[in-house]
Formats: structure tokens, sequence, C-alpha cells
């Protein structure tokens, strides 16, 4: 059975999901898409009209990254990137939250600053959020070192994949050069469990890589 997933060539939400299929062998096309283009498909098979959206060969389409990774979980169970012990459960469960959840007020922070006049109280409560998300994960994986040398789950794979795009979107330029957004030289060990995955097979294959987007006509 071959899927095709719609991504978008530097979406942290995209690549979340091909890791996850390639940690589970899973085959798959990719189309890629620039959901705010007029062109774009994403709103023939999601109502959200949002990437990525995985459609299977039977036509059944699957959206939102968080979903489509619960979905994939259910469908093709081996490997498991939950763990089943309820504790440790709940912990992949948390950090993948986080994650998910910082790469959402990052990018509403990098909109904002493409603005023209971006509100300073918005900017204010949108780099808070990410300092508070980014201390609190920092200290969670410090709590849990040995995360940084184990098979991934679930929350590992969101947490890098959202720190990693992040990093991205400063050095192709997408973002504009904030001090919060830099978190490596500031978070050990967040910088120590991403250095350890992205040497794996499936992070290299999947490298964020910019595509023609132009995010201030999109926000103006
Ligand atoms: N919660 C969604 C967020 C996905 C998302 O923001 N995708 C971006 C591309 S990276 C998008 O399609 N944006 C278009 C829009 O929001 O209208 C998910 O996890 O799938």
């Amino acid at each position: 059975m071959t899927f095709t997933l719609i991504n978008a060539l530097p979406s942290p939400f995209g690549r979340k999901v091909a890791i996850v299929m390639l940690e589970k062998g899973i085959t798959f096309d990719v189309r890629y898409d620039v959901p705010w283009g007029d062109k774009t498909c994403t709103p023939d098979y999601s109502p959200l009209e949002q990437l990525p959206i995985l459609i299977g060969a039977d036509g059944e389409t699957v959206y939102d990254s968080a979903y489509i990774c619960d979905w994939l979980e259910v469908r093709f169970p081996e490997p498991a990137l939950l763990p089943q012990d309820p504790a440790a459960r709940l912990a992949t469960m948390k950090r993948r939250m986080l994650g998910e959840r910082l790469m959402e007020v990052a990018q509403a922070l990098i909109f904002e600053l493409h603005r023209p006049e971006p509100s300073a109280p918005w900017v204010d409560r949108q780099t808070r959020k990410v300092r508070g998300a980014l201390a609190e994960l920092d200290r969670l994986y410090d709590r849990a070192p040995n995360r940084a040398g184990a098979v991934p789950d679930l929350g590992d794979i969101a947490v890098a994949t959202t720190l990693l795009g992040i990093e991205f979107a400063l050095t192709s330029g997408l973002s504009p050069d904030v001090a919060v957004l830099h978190w490596r030289g500031s978070h050990p060990a967040l910088a120590k469990a991403v250095s350890a995955l992205e040497t794996r097979p499936s992070f290299e294959r999947t490298q964020p890589r910019m595509m023609d987007v132009d995010l201030q006509a999109t926000v103006a």
C-alpha cells in the first residue's frame, strides 16, 4: 500500500509525519504544495486547508500532523512510537504536546514579526510562551538524559522537528533574527537530545528546504 503525503519542503509539521513513516518503514510518495498559494490543493482534502495531509491508496485522507501520527500508530503499531507503560506514555505525550504547541506559538510569533506593524503586546506574549515552553522542555530532557540515546518516540520526534524547524526558519531567513528562537546555545539538554537524533536516517532524509513562500505577502 502506497501513501501520498502532501507536504511543504520547509514544514516541520510535515517533516514530523515523514519521520514517523520512515521510522515505521512505511513507503510513501510526497507531493509538495504551498498552502497559502492560489493553486493550493489543500482545500480538496482538508476542511482546515493545512498540510500535512496523508492520502491512502484507497483515497482515505487523514489530516493534521498530530492526528496523522496517532492514525499511523493505530494502523501500523510496530515499531511502537508510544510506550505501553502508562507513566512513560503520558511523559511521551506531554513532550509531544509541548513540542507541537511550541511550533504553533513560534509560528505565531514569526508571522506577527512579518507584519508591517507588529503588535508589541502580542509579540511579548508569544515570546514569553516560546521561552516558557523551551525552558520546560529543557527541564524534562534534563530529568531524563537517557532519552538522548533511546530510539525516538513521538515526543522526541515532535520536539526535535519543532526545534530544527525553528532553527531552519532562522537560518533560511523565513524568520527574523530574534534572540528567543536561538534555543541551541541556551538549552543544553535539548541540544543534546536533538544532536542525537539529527544523524538518524529518518532525519537526514527529511531535512527542511526552502520553497517559494512569501510570508510577508501572506500576512500583510
Ligand atoms: N496543527 C496543524 C498545523 C499545520 C500547519 O500550520 N501547516 C501549515 C504549513 S507548515 C499550513 O498548512 N498553513 C496554512 C494555513 O494555516 O492556512 C498540524 O499539526 O498539522
